[in-house]
């Protein structure tokens, strides 16, 4: 799924923004834009709407509207 998507493989680095995205969704492919283009290096971190999982506890948590993108810096 990501390796057609354009977005960049996950990574691992506390250093690095942190997208938490879908890789089809428009609204995380902006905010993984603007990272490209303002070469922000980034971290994307899954999150799987197709399973709801932009609305598990642990998730809502960090972002209490239940949806993507999240960033953390
Ligand atoms: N205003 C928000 C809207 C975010 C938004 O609508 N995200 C969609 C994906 S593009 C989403 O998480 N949908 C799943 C849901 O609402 O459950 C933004 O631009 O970041």
């Amino acid at each position: 799924m990501y390796a057609d998507s354009g977005l960049d493989i996950p990574q691992s680095s506390d250093k690095m923004v942190k997208l938490y995205g879908f890789p089809t969704s428009t609204c995380t492919r902006l905010v993984a834009l603007v990272c490209k283009e303002k070469e922000v290096p980034y971290e994307l971190i899954p999150v799987d709407l197709t399973k709801g999982e932009q609305k598990a506890p642990d998730f809502v948590a960090k972002q209490p509207f239940g949806q993507v993108p999240y960033i953390v810096s």
